[in-house]
């Protein structure tokens, strides 16, 4: 099945913890602190490449992890840090948050890169936390854990032309047509499955003046009625139709009432998006070859002619009308110097985490508290509880960034708990009395 809109659970590398370590030589006995820094967390960056064109891979796969960043060395070395871990998207692919819904980056360009989940810091060893009054510290950070996120990968395909029509309308027959492109061609219904690109050659018998531009088409899978409230996986092709610049409206003239299919394409079209029945659009009126179509062209053409819209006469089959539609396209297409303005905006990158560093307390439940804060949280994430003088410098920082007093305020009690991050610790009565 073609495939648009997948949803990835991306968790970037943790970072590397700092080592807790001394100085051992062979004439001082005791070595001072000599803990060095752990490495970072790789993170996890969607690329845009030229050779995918669909989210398939993801499908297999949902679920991604980086590399941890490497622990911390005696002798102040630092750990390792990993190569990011890179994911190939096709071009045309929207990257958004899946809890909150953000848009994160919206990949056009090939190249174009997008972080969607951010490696964890590494740990300080405990070389930094040496001071004149404390000079054998054995604390030493945990590396900050890295992004966990679930991410919704949307692809909409990005050509300068796109076919529309029924199913057997001849789509795929056209781009045969037009391109070197080799889609299936079949006399059934839902022949193409996922949209086939090609590159179309305006040039015609070349010359000095002939034109340079080599706009893309994509053959989008038959659209039927209902496409617009999601029938025959109508919505994802309409999001492809979004992001083409013209529009070329396949019709089968032989069909029994090619007026009415055409009416039923361009009432999805409009319940999709008005603004699609607004693009540049060309209606190809294809099957001339055969009697049923040339007999009912002529009234096809003046009904369209009423409604303004351009229309020429093909037979994709037997090549008949190419160079009026080659014209027609070259005429509706935007000049040179426009065309490499990618149709959507281009990269959108927000910034990931622009969580309020200021701490709050919430109360989750009888004698449960919980401390919120980006800054707290990654403190917390970062001690090593199991060392009693990590654990105590934790106890100073819920002090030094005020949740100590806010704890007090909302009435917390000893025996109660209280929650930071992923962290769950038990309040004492006077936790810090023994240090004063
Ligand atoms: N006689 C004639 N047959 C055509 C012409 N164009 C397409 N066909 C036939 O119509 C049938 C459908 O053609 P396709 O190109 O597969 O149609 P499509 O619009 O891509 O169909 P879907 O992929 O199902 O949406 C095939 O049997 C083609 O050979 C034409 O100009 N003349
Ligand atoms: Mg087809």
């Amino acid at each position: 099945m073609f495939l648009d809109r997948v949803k990835v659970l991306l968790k970037a590398g943790d970072g590397g913890a700092g080592a807790s370590t001394f100085r051992r030589e062979a004439h001082v006995p005791r070595g001072g602190p000599d803990g060095g820094d752990g490495g970072r967390g790789s993170s996890i960056v969607f690329r845009v490449d030229a050779g995918q064109t669909t989210l398939r891979d993801f499908q297999y796969r949902h679920h991604y992890r980086a590399t941890p960043g490497g622990g911390g060395q005696r002798a102040r070395r630092h750990g390792k840090v990993g190569d990011d871990l890179v994911l190939d998207v096709p071009p045309g692919t929207a990257v958004y948050d899946d809890a909150s819904g953000e848009l994160i980056a919206d990949l056009v360009a090939v190249g174009q890169e997008a972080m969607a989940a951010r490696g964890g810091r590494g740990g300080l060893g405990n070389v930094h936390f040496a001071t004149s009054t404390h000079q054998a510290p054995r604390h030493a950070q945990k590396g900050e854990p890295g992004e966990e996120r679930w991410i919704r990968l949307e692809l909409r395909l990005i050509a300068d032309i796109g076919l529309v029509g029924l199913p057997n309308a001849g789509k795929s027959t056209l781009l045969a047509a037009l391109t070197a492109a080799t889609p299936k061609i079949a006399d059934y219904p839902f022949t193409t499955l996922e949209p086939n690109l090609g590159v179309m050659d305006l040039a015609g018998d070349g010359g000095i003046d002939a034109d340079q531009r080599r706009p893309t088409v994509a053959d989008v899978p038959g659209l039927i009625e209902g496409a617009s409230s999601g029938a025959g996986l109508g919505h994802a092709f309409l999001r492809h139709v979004e992001r083409t610049r013209v529009l070329v409206h396949v019709v089968d003239g032989a069909s029994r009432d090619a007026g009415w299919d055409f009416d039923v394409i361009r009432e999805e079209l409009r319940a999709h998006d008005p603004v699609l029945l607004e693009k540049p659009t060309l209606v190809a009126f294809n099957k001339m070859d055969l009697p049923a179509a040339s007999e009912a062209w002529p009234a096809f053409r003046a009904a369209r002619k009423r409604d303004s819209l351009r229309t020429v006469a093909i037979s994709a089959a037997t090549g008949e009308g190419m160079d009026a539609f080659r014209s027609a396209i070259a005429e509706l297409l935007p000049p040179l110097e426009d065309e490499s303005l990618p149709e959507p905006s281009g990269i959108v990158v927000h910034r990931l985490d622009a969580a309020p560093d200021r701490v709050t307390i919430r109360r989750e439940s009888e004698g449960v508290y919980r401390v919120v804060g980006r800054r707290i949280e990654r403190l917390a994430a970062q001690t090593d509880f199991t060392i009693e003088e990590s654990a105590e410098r934790f106890q100073r920082d819920l002090e030094r960034l005020g949740a100590d007093a806010e704890l007090r305020r909302a009435g917390i009690e000893p025996g109660d708990t209280v929650i930071v991050g992923s962290v769950e610790l038990a309040w004492e009565a006077e936790p810090w009395s023994a240090r004063r």
